[in-house]
């Protein structure tokens, strides 16, 4: 079992130990476990985490800016937890099943989730958005912390078809205070699945900060559960793609895993939140003096003397994926009120016959108004 957290007297000491690569100033340090995971990475690699990185944050800032706008029924922001969601889906093979929550905008797109598709979920155009078993991705759940369980049963079927897949579940600090999260982990232990948990602990769970859930280390529930776990840089792409692909061969070969990346929303919990009413204007600050893409900018630029031209034209694919993203709003058709009801069940329902008529008698009033 590997329990990377050593203990210390000293609370801020103990609650900064976490696996790490890259330095906030963008110098390397080397991890006895992780370097061997990411050995092979070359600089082109880590361009391209860079620019996922990159047209992440774009996609982020262009979903908010709609929202505002009026154009998007909600957004949740992953501004600042860049690094913990692309490294980590960027060590999955294709066939694992990732169960993401609705902040995971980077994991689902590096499955192969469209800005489109990511678009209409988030105006409400669709019952879903993309098809699930197209990019072995459920649908961003809402409910906090149920995925971890359907994760777990995903992974137990995995075992019993005798293939060498895994499941992921993502969730939050705040949903490790859940049972689902909790028996989650008691089975995933007891039947030995296949499973990783990304706990990606963002400092905050809406206006409770995470000392209130937790006065330890997440990451050291897990072994007393029977699960390896691991605590990483969330905001260091480099250490969150070696810990993940550590992780992942160590539930495919071995047995459940629980990861908690360090990380920190830096935006509201949703465009519904105003983070100013409950948090410190200089906890931000320090937390973005650690940018997971300002980190991995400045380790590339040491040793990438081409950097800056590439990081140019990577800002040109962001205007690029940004017009996309409001071209794909604007041009979406509204679909027609009454489709609402539609796929709810699989049979007639006579509950739902009913709420039908009375919601097409009351849009039958605005005709008559007009
Ligand atoms: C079962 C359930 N209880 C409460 C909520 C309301 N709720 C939405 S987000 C949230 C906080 C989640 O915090 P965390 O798990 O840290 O995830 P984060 O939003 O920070 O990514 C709560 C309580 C919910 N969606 N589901
Ligand atoms: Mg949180």
């Amino acid at each position: 079992m590997v329990y990377t957290l050593t203990p210390a007297d000293d609370t801020d000491e103990r609650l900064d130990d976490v696996a790490r690569l890259i330095r906030p100033d963008g110098t390397r340090v080397s991890d006895p476990l992780l370097d061997a995971w990411v050995a092979d990475v070359s600089v082109t690699e880590l361009r391209g985490l860079y620019r996922d990185m990159v047209l992440q944050r774009r996609i982020d800032t262009e979903g908010f800016s709609l929202q505002r706008q009026g154009q998007l029924g909600l957004w949740a922001p992953s501004l600042g937890q860049e690094a913990a969601q692309i490294g980590t889906a960027r060590a999955l093979r294709p066939s694992d099943f990732v169960f993401p929550s609705y902040r995971e905008i980077g994991v689902v797109r590096t499955r192969g989730a469209t800005i489109e598709d990511i678009a209409n979920t988030w105006r409400g155009e669709k019952n879903s958005s993309y098809d699930p078993y197209a990019i072995n991705t459920a649908t961003m759940q809402i409910i906090i912390g149920a995925q971890s369980l359907h994760a777990v049963g995903y992974a137990m079927g995995i075992r019993r078809d005798g293939a060498d897949d895994i499941a992921v579940a993502y969730f939050g600090d705040g949903a490790t205070s859940q049972g689902d999260v909790n028996e989650a982990m008691v089975f995933a232990a007891s039947y030995n699945a296949p499973v990783v948990f990304v706990c990606q602990n963002n400092q905050w769970a809406i206006s409770e900060p995470v000392g209130v859930q937790a006065s330890a280390p997440i990451a050291g529930r897990a072994p007393g559960f029977g699960l390896a776990a691991m605590r990483v840089d969330g905001n260091d792409v480099l250490a969150c793609l070696a810990a993940m692909r550590w992780a992942a061969d160590h539930a495919r070969t071995e047995g459940p895993v629980f990861l908690e990346a360090v990380t920190y929303r830096m935006g509201p919990h949703t465009t519904s939140d105003d983070p100013t009413r409950y948090r410190d204007a200089d906890e931000l600050e320090d937390w973005r003096r650690k940018d997971p893409i300002d980190r991995l900018a400045a380790h590339l630029r040491d040793i990438d003397p081409e950097f800056d031209a590439f990081a140019a034209t990577v800002a040109l694919d962001s205007d690029e994926v940004g017009a996309q993203m409001r071209g794909a709003v604007l041009n979406m058709k509204p679909r027609g009120a009454m489709e609402v009801f539609d796929h709810v069940y699989a049979e007639p329902h006579s509950g739902l016959e009913r709420q039908k008529a009375e919601f097409a008698a009351y849009l039958a009033g605005f005709e008559t108004e007009a």
